[in-house]
């Protein structure tokens, strides 16, 4: 697997692995709900990633976490719009984590670069003909049904072929609904339809997961203080650790996803994954010479 895939427009191009930080205006994403609800501690939140070294802000109005009931597409727009129009006059490289082609259509007229949809177009039907016809980028990230009912569907022999299986037929929808296949960056979705078990092998083949249909296609990793990290470093009368308490464990994961060529990590915590990705650029860098 490679991170130089060929550049996306509007989007650093990708020497290293990119880090992208999260922007959730919402009362209740599952680690950071509630923290940046309001448009203006959104903006302010978004702009302080940037400065810390955010290559990307991916802005979300509607929390994914386990159980979640959906919000309707006006509170999705009302609690995305003033984020990314701010966001993008200011110069910020934008992306709209949303599974709505309405709020996906907002924030690409308002100058977003990168539709990251985490139900890979399942959602929304309407999502990828819109995605091609604007010539955006967009994140297929794997997925098997909604917050409500994800862990009942969370049930598979071999999650890394039957997520490789699952994404390539995504891919193959997208692209004949005329999506540009070099515009399309592929994520095994980690918690998504997938219990803590599930996640580690698709970290550890994260190349396999990049290779479908013949093609490699940049690979995006969100495991940033996921429920799985948590339960990893649980105590010894088995309390998971509190979702800030994973930020180390999540740092971990963008080393190393970055050394096996991931093209961008999402994450809650810019500084020391920024830091982490510098590393393992140099790793992979020196990896080709002998000394
Ligand atoms: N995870 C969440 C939200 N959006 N997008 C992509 N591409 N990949 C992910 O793994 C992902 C995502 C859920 O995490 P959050 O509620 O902490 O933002």
């Amino acid at each position: 697997m490679t991170s130089s895939a060929g550049p996306l427009p509007g989007l650093p191009s990708a020497s290293r692995c990119l880090v992208m930080g999260v922007v959730n205006v919402t009362p209740d994403s599952f680690s950071d709900g509630g923290e940046w609800f309001g448009a203006e501690a959104a903006v302010k939140h978004g702009l302080e990633l940037a400065a810390q070294g955010a290559d990307i802000v991916d802005v979300g109005g509607e929390s994914t976490r386990p159980g979640a009931q959906r919000v309707t597409e006006e509170e999705e727009l009302r609690r995305i719009g003033p984020v990314v129009t701010e966001l993008v006059r200011a110069g910020v490289p934008t992306s709209i984590d949303t599974m709505r082609a309405s709020v996906a259509e907002f924030a690409l007229a308002a100058g977003a670069a990168l539709v990251n949809d985490v139900s890979g177009g399942l959602a929304d039907p309407r999502m990828p003909r819109l995605v091609a016809a604007a010539g955006a980028s967009y994140v297929v990230v794997h997925w098997r049904g909604h917050s409500r009912e994800m862990y009942a569907r969370a049930v598979y022999t071999d999650v890394v072929g039957e997520v490789r299986d699952e994404l390539a037929r995504r891919i193959d929808e997208v692209v004949a609904a005329g999506v540009d296949p070099e515009r399309i960056v592929v994520d095994p979705g980690l918690g998504f339809g997938k219990r803590p078990e599930h996640n580690w092998p698709l970290l550890a083949r994260l190349a396999d997961v990049a290779v479908l249909g013949g093609r490699t296609f940049p690979v995006l990793v969100g495991a940033s203080r996921k429920r799985f990290l948590g339960l990893l470093l649980a105590g010894s009368d088995g309390t998971p650790r509190p979702f800030d308490g994973s930020d180390e464990a999540t740092v971990a994961i963008s080393a190393l996803a970055a050394a096996a060529g991931a093209w961008c990590v999402r994450v809650h915590q810019v500084p020391a994954n920024a830091d982490a990705v510098r590393v393992a650029a140099a790793w992979r860098g020196s990896g080709a010479s002998r000394t």
